[in-house]
């Protein structure tokens, strides 16, 4: 185990990239998925049982976790790897995005957003320096830049107004954070959909030097089309030799097309949200378990799949007990959307080790172009 932060690329193939990244808490085997534990948990599953599905680190929330149960009170109690009990990496979003998207009352000063929380109307208020303070009360391993993320469309001087904002937030940032052997700081880069606006943000991001570099702004209602249109140069502007992230994405065919553009970790509430409301994903594309064709079918959900939802239930078994509103509906279709997103990261990672990556993509897109059975 190492007492620093590090990044290691081990293979490559085109433009994607498998390799570890070393913590004192463990390694992250990237490509890498990370489930959402949002509040200080990845709803309806264990931590135990998040392990088992592949997960190498979690990522939490500051602005979820400031309001409800406050970052003094995680420290008191000695952490939020202690409090949920998880014990490998965790990276904590900085809470600018989520503050812009569930907070009401919002205002936004060159020092920061002040908002009302959407659990009590409380009045709160987060710049660079206070998120900084959060995520080091949380023991966050990996700490994200405070950023201001706009929503697509906007207008090329709105993006570039906002992304030159978030790139003084970035340095304050840094110049807060301070010097944390075995923590990381990421910064993020904004920009939009304009080429000269990325370019200009990742280098005013490598000059003031981060230990990994995130792709932000993107999956904010552009499309995929544009995204991977962003993702065809933005990558390139980073430094080969950190952790790329790409922040809030996806669903499985986004997550295949990052990682061959040369994106290197990952977070998205799908998996674990969609299994809440009855959405299974599989090989063969998404699977809606409310329709009424599984009420009679004794097979599991995907006959390849070994998580314990599809080892010992039948899709008969799962949509009687998402009808009924059992709360076992919501463990079991967690448990193996997470489990399913884990094995793809594994096949993408062993396909990059191999060289064949182009291979299993063609094979990914097949398998999904079949549709359900
Ligand atoms: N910034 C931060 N968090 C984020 C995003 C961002 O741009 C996104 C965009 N997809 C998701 N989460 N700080
Ligand atoms: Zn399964």
């Amino acid at each position: 185990m190492t007492e620093r932060f590090g990044f290691t690329v081990n293979a490559r193939d085109g433009r994607a990239r498998s390799g570890v990244i070393s913590t004192p808490r463990g390694d992250v085997r990237t490509p890498a998925f990370m489930p959402v534990g949002t509040a200080g948990t990845v709803k309806a599953m264990l931590p135990e049982s998040v392990r088992a599905t592949g997960a190498d680190i979690l990522l939490g929330n500051t602005y979820h976790l400031m309001l409800r149960p406050t970052a003094e009170r995680i420290a008191r109690l000695g952490g939020l790897h202690r409090f949920m009990n998880w014990d490998r990496p965790i990276l904590t979003d900085s809470g600018g995005f989520q503050v812009m998207s569930l907070a009401d009352l919002r205002k936004l000063t060159e020092d920061g957003v002040t908002f009302r929380s959407h659990v009590d109307g409380s009045k709160h208020h987060l710049s660079p320096e206070r998120s900084m303070e959060i995520q080091r009360l949380l023991g966050s391993d990996i700490v994200m830049c405070f950023d201001e993320c706009p929503a697509l469309p906007a207008t090329d001087e709105a993006v570039a107004k906002s992304m030159r904002l978030s790139m003084r937030w970035a340095q304050r940032s840094r110049d807060a954070f301070g010097d944390r052997p075995g923590h990381a700081l990421f910064g993020i880069m904004q920009g939009g959909v304009n080429r000269d606006l990325r370019e200009e943000s990742a280098t005013a991001l490598k000059a003031i030097d981060f230990d990994g570099y995130a792709v932000g702004g993107l999956a904010v209602g552009e499309g995929q089309e544009a995204m991977f249109g962003v993702l065809d140069y933005a990558p390139d502007f980073l430094p080969e030799d950190k952790p790329r992230y790409l922040m809030g994405v996806g669903k499985p065919d986004d997550i295949v097309g990052a990682v061959e553009r040369g994106i290197d970790m990952m977070d998205c509430v799908l998996p674990s949200r969609s299994g809440r409301t009855g959405q299974a994903w599989t090989p063969r594309g998404q699977v809606n378990i409310k329709n009424a064709r599984h009420q009679d079918d004794p097979r599991p959900l995907d006959e390849g799949c070994t998580c314990p939802a599809c080892r010992s239930y039948s899709r008969a078994y799962l949509h009687h007990v998402f009808k009924a509103q059992e709360i076992i509906a919501s463990m079991l279709l967690t448990w193996h959307n997470l489990h399913y997103y884990q094995q793809l990261m594994q096949g993408l990672r062993d396909a990059i080790d191999a060289g064949q990556l182009a291979a299993f993509v063609a094979e990914f897109h097949a398998r999904r172009a079949e549709g359900d059975i």
